[in-house]
């Protein structure tokens, strides 16, 4: 067995994105398109020598052999330890948790997350700092860096090494910890919930159906609500993980999980649903009859977290990405606890969880979590909503009615005009931004643009800066719209468009999503023409 150092050079496209780098997987399996950006994240962190990593991910096309590729070069480069989960599997939390727990210095998690898989599908990769959260941008524009200039990188000359055997073997003087993906993250769960009160309401014959889209949640949901939980055998659908996730998108919104929620909507629907993404770290909750929209979610998750044992003792503040609601900051300044408006990408929690200054984060687009790791957590979002389930012996329905009734309701909807031509997003997103200036006063609707600028952000803890993070037109009655280009997508430009009105009550609080929308949804077409330009007649997604 010896060390390779293999010539190469730049590969064109290894900018990460809003979570790492996401290609169709084919290109992945280019020749020296991995070995680079790994190489590239080795350089970018400072070398691997006598470090500790984990490696996970969520079990997608290309993953094993993908696995095997990293710990050579790891073990290549010096790295003393890697800690993976069997088969290569780890949901994201998980992974997140994994790198806390074993105070390791960071970790590979081979995710596109919600993308779907296969070989004609999604792969991607993302490093995760020893904090557990992804490298902020700092680390991420030197991963980039290092891949325009890279020249060589190194591997070591070695079989594959047996993934499917939980034990430690020596991958020359690196040591391989093949550890169960699951028990760790589960054993965390039950300090942060009241699992005998769980297990009491479904001991009472409440029905629950919990959709892993045959993606990484599936043996963590089993293993939480039906085994320790004791939720009815079958309460998890769709859940053994597949290379392809069985044809299926893991996105979960009303959309691709449209099984759960027919479900949910008809006459035998259980109490409760959810669903989770390829990854695991995003959530979709539904209740009889009822959806749950992400920005609402989190509202009610911040109201109610001093239900669950975990969070007992109040919270001590709330982020939210700034597409996302504000319907948390209702809750936040109810409570007198302080609320942050980040940039997309759950990166940038990282700085204000460390700090200690906010306990729940979230995003409209299907995220939530908490200071118990540094990523999104789909089940912990389920698992939270459970607890609240038990402990007000309320439906969602009435959950949520109440929660309208106290704050108000921010109506929210996000339309996403999916595998744009560049050059058309790019029309659209840099004729409304050349336009700023001189939006304010306008009249569209029956409503006056109050500002209009594009979203800045200066990270309170460390005073970085990143700019250009959306466009943002607010109107003097509180509405708004948000434009901006998705960073996760791979093919072509996905624009997003948010839409957002607040209604006080106590009237107005049961109307139709969209057609509350229907004046912020019109001014926006007037203002940015996205059907006029993109020649779409409306949106591919709605959630
Ligand atoms: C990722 C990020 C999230 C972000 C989402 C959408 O989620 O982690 O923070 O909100 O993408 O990003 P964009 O609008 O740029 O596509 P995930 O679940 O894909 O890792």
């Amino acid at each position: 067995m010896s060390i390779l150092t293999v010539a190469t050079q730049p590969i064109e496209g290894q900018k990460p994105g809003t979570s790492g780098l996401r290609k169709k997987t084919r290109q992945f399996m280019q020749p020296h398109f991995l070995e680079n950006f790994v190489q590239a994240i080795l350089d970018a962190i400072g070398g691997a020598a006598g470090k500790t990593f984990v490696l996970g991910g969520d079990g997608r096309y290309f993953a094993p052999q993908a696995a095997q590729v990293i710990l050579r070069m790891c073990a290549a480069q010096g790295a003393a330890r890697v800690i993976v989960g069997q088969n290569a599997l780890l949901s994201t939390p998980a992974a997140s948790h994994l790198i806390r727990l074993n105070k390791t210095d960071g970790g590979f998690i081979m995710s596109a997350s919600h993308n779907p898989g296969g070989p004609d599908e999604d792969f991607g990769l993302k490093f995760n700092m020893a904090n557990g959260g992804p490298a902020p941008e700092s680390v991420t524009d030197a991963i980039f860096a290092a891949t325009r200039t890279i020249t060589e990188y190194r591997l070591f000359e070695a079989q594959n090494v047996d993934l499917s055997s939980i034990g430690e073997t020596m991958l020359g003087p690196m040591v391989v910890a093949v550890v169960d993906p699951v028990a760790d993250y589960a054993d965390l769960m039950e300090t942060l919930f009241d699992f005998p009160a769980l297990s009491a309401m479904f001991a009472s014959g409440f029905r629950m159906q919990f959709d892993a889209m045959c993606a990484i949640t599936g043996p963590y949901a089993t293993e939480i609500l039906e085994h320790r939980l004791g939720a009815t055998p079958g309460t998890v659908v769709n859940g053994t993980p597949l290379p392809d996730f069985g044809g299926m998108h893991p996105d979960p919104n009303p959309v691709w999980a449209h099984d759960l929620m027919s479900a949910m909507f008809s006459p035998d629907a259980p109490d409760f649903g959810a669903a989770s993404d390829g990854d695991g770290d995003r959530n979709m909750v539904v209740g009889r009859e009822t959806y749950v929209a992400p920005s609402d979610s989190l509202a009610v998750l911040t109201a109610n977290a001093h239900l669950a044992p975990g969070y007992r003792g109040g919270i001590v503040g709330v982020a939210r990405s700034m597409p996302t609601s504000a319907a948390a900051d209702r809750v936040a300044e109810r409570l007198g606890v302080a609320s942050f408006e980040t940039p997309t990408g759950w990166k940038f929690f990282g700085n204000l969880l460390d700090a200690g200054r906010v306990t729940l984060c979230g995003e409209e687009s299907f995220g939530t979590g908490s200071d118990h790791v540094r990523e999104k957590d789909g089940l912990w979002a389920v698992l939270l909503w459970l607890n609240i389930l038990a402990e007000r012996r309320q439906s969602v329905a009435e959950i949520l009615a109440a929660h309208w009734r106290d704050y108000g309701r921010n109506y929210y909807s996000r339309h996403d005009y999916e595998a744009l031509p560049d050059d058309v997003a790019n029309r659209i997103v840099g004729g409304l931004q050349a336009r700023l200036g001189e939006l304010a006063g306008q009249e569209l609707e029956g409503m006056t643009v109050a500002s209009a600028d594009d979203f800045s952000y200066t990270d309170p803890v460390d005073g970085s800066v990143s700019e250009h993070q959306g466009l943002r037109i607010g109107f003097t009655d509180g509405s708004r719209f948000v434009i901006r280009l998705s960073g996760t997508g791979t093919e072509g430009a996905t624009l997003r468009l948010y839409l957002e009105r607040y209604v006080a009550g106590p009237d107005g609080l049961d109307l139709d999503v969209q057609e509350a929308l229907a004046p912020v949804i019109d001014a926006a077409e007037a203002l940015a023409h996205i059907r006029e330009i993109s020649g779409r007649e409306g949106p591919q997604v709605i959630t």
